[in-house]
């Protein structure tokens, strides 16, 4: 098939699903001050980044000290309070930090998000390894499916899209019946970001699957224009670059959503509302509480 009539197979490739992650579990706050590290600072963010183009957010959260933590409290008190003041699809990260346990990245699912991570596979990371045995990975995907919380496969190398095969046949579907993954490229230790890499991924992509792309550190902006090419959507934010242009920092997370939503503008797929994006990736609607409207 013509890669065009695959491209226009894909549901939602009319737009782009813009997500971003803000923060990440690698960046010091000592290092980066602009990044947003109290429940505070990431509403704030999550809200300028939705009225930027964002649909999705992906989160990783820190403790009084800013540092990395899956303390479940904190993660429950994030996915209400962003529920309450946007309408982005909560997505948590269950990779948390390269020293995070199973056992406390598993417990990140009853936080109850919308969506979580779930990466399909060990990959060196810098100069640590991201240590994400078979059996865990498909705890994460079992209990996933148990709480109706949809995936989104992160793909560090090209051997992973094989391991997804493997676990959507040894083990079906996820919640919400469709297949969307994230090539996380440029990862020192993984796949570079480049189009002649995310082409070669595009061949091994499941049928009907969506997939976005995101380009660590100076791949940002090759990933990024990949992507839009090929029909993709994409992640952009502070977990993956400080960097916005050759000798310039990035202000915030919202400039880089808003350079994303620019040129999936440019690039006839303008960004999709969190309700399309729910609609196409089978994420349901949030619960609405007792005597009230979800926001
Ligand atoms: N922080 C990395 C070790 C994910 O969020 O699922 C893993 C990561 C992937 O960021
Ligand atoms: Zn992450």
């Amino acid at each position: 098939m013509a890669a065009a009539q695959r491209r226009q197979r894909r549901p939602g490739a009319h737009g782009t699903l813009i997500t971003v992650a803000p923060t990440g579990a690698e960046h010091a706050k000592a290092d980066v001050e602009n990044l947003p590290v109290t429940l505070d600072e990431l509403v704030r963010t999550a809200r300028d980044c939705e009225l930027a183009g964002a649909a999705m957010i992906h989160v990783h959260i820190r403790d009084d000290n800013a540092r990395p933590t899956l303390d479940l409290g904190r993660l429950r008190e994030t996915v209400a309070a962003l529920r309450s003041e946007t309408k982005l699809i909560v997505q948590l990260s269950t990779g948390g930090a390269v020293t995070d346990p199973e056992a406390d990245r598993l417990r990140v699912l009853d936080a109850l998000p919308d969506s979580a991570s779930c990466t399909m596979g060990t990959v060196n990371f810098g100069d640590d390894v991201f240590l994400n045995r078979w059996e865990f990975v498909v705890e994460l995907h079992r209990r996933m499916q148990e709480r109706g919380i949809v995936p989104e496969y992160e793909i560090f190398d090209l051997g992973h899209l094989a391991a997804l095969r493997r676990l959507l046949d040894e083990h079906g579907l996820p919640a919400g019946e469709h297949v969307h993954l994230d090539l996380v490229m440029g990862v020192p230790g993984g796949m570079p970001g480049d189009a002649e890499t995310l082409v070669a991924a595009l061949r091994m992509i499941p049928d009907g699957a969506t997939f976005s792309a995101t380009g660590v550190g100076r791949t940002t902006l090759p990933v990024l224009l990949a992507s839009l090419s090929a029909g993709g959507h994409v992640r952009v934010g502070m977990e993956d670059t400080l960097s916005y242009a050759r000798g310039e920092r990035v202000r915030d997370n919202a400039q880089l959503v808003a350079r994303a939503a620019g040129l999936a503008k440019i690039a006839q797929r303008p960004p999709l509302a969190p309700d399309e994006v729910r609609t196409i990736l089978g994420v349901r609607q949030p619960a609405v509480p007792a005597g009230g409207s979800p926001r």
